[in-house]
């Protein structure tokens, strides 16, 4: 069965974003998905290696420079960072050529990395759907490119299933998720946050499975806020806590001991104009899922325990812990 390709609506609009236009859009969530966020700076950034520059050294430093500018537009998915850092640790690697050899360089250099990140959503789609059975229910949270392209890769092959999924407040990503599956055929039960530990007990889930924004060394998630809390319900009620990712989303910087940081985003997404005096309000974007409640990890080398992170981490990431 063939493999829907990696089209989302995206790709129409980010051919031509420049660096200011696609910080924009990634800071007001107009594109958003952490996967998304890492292709779409690294698109930009073939933009840069196109400009006008003086010589070589000038055109690495406005790399270095939209590079720190990019990474400054979301500061949870670690798959933003970790682009731009490839790429630029491509270009300070090569800043010797003469800027044409240089240019040519560092585009095909990010352009097979975009290309590799296309491929790794089709191979998870495609091991992961393995894990799937026919009759399954699954809920899932959020919006994530790597779970419905999982599922519908599922769907089409033939397996009857079954999604539930949250709203995900305070911006309702949930929405995305239930239009996208429902117009694909896939039976799909929007729910309200809260009530997920009641759907597990009643529509009988079989499997929990969620995106990732981040994954640490200790194989902890970083995903979207609600996600902790539906992996204790799982846990409370023997249901797998399955989590698809590309290893881009792993953080290289964790081995050193960096937290990932969690995203404090603007009260008024919870309470709207309203006014509440004297009350604080807290709107974590994200939270923690402890390795401890995941069963398994989908990526494009396969299926792995959280405990096999840091295995991969030190495999693919050493640029990243030499570059800094
Ligand atoms: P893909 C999203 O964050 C969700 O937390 C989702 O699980 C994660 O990115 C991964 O999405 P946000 O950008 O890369 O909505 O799988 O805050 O599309």
């Amino acid at each position: 069965m063939e493999i829907h390709s990696y089209d989302f609506a995206l790709q129409n609009h980010i051919n031509m974003l420049t660096v200011n236009q696609t910080f924009r859009k990634i800071r007001n969530m107009e594109i958003r998905g952490a996967l998304d966020i890492a292709i779409v700076s690294a698109n930009s950034l073939l933009g840069v290696v196109d400009s006008d520059a003086r010589d070589t050294k000038n055109l690495v430093a406005k790399l270095n420079f939209s590079g720190k500018r990019l990474k400054s537009a979301r500061p949870t998915a670690v798959s933003l960072p970790n682009a731009v850092d490839y790429i630029l640790s491509l270009a300070n690697k090569n800043r010797n050529l003469e800027i044409n050899e240089f240019r040519k360089k560092v585009s095909s250099g990010i352009k097979k990395f975009i290309e590799e990140q296309n491929n790794a959503i089709e191979r998870i789609a495609e091991i992961g759907s393995r894990l799937i059975e026919n009759g399954d229910i699954i809920l899932t949270h959020c919006n994530s490119d790597t779970v419905t392209m999982m599922l519908k890769h599922a769907w089409d092959n033939g397996k009857r299933i079954k999604v539930v999924c949250t709203e995900t407040r305070p911006r309702y990503q949930g929405y995305i998720t239930v239009r996208e599956l429902s117009k694909h055929g896939i039976p799909t039960t929007l729910i309200i946050d809260s009530a997920v530990h009641y759907a597990m007990r009643e529509l009988k889930v079989d499997k929990v499975l969620v995106g990732a924004d981040a994954v640490s060394v200790s194989g902890d998630l970083i995903n979207k806020v609600g996600t902790s809390q539906i992996a204790l319900c799982a846990k409370e009620l023997d249901i797998d806590f399955i989590v698809a990712t590309e290893s881009i989303k792993f953080s290289p910087r964790s081995i050193i001991g960096a937290v990932i940081e969690i995203e404090e985003r603007n009260p008024r997404e919870v309470v709207g104009s309203k006014k509440f005096r004297g009350v604080t309000i807290l709107n974590p974007g994200f939270d923690v899922t402890d390795a401890r409640y995941i069963d398994m990890i989908v990526t494009e080398y396969g299926v792995m325990p959280p405990q096999a992170v840091y295995s991969v981490l030190k495999e693919k990431f050493g640029w990243e812990l030499v570059e800094k």
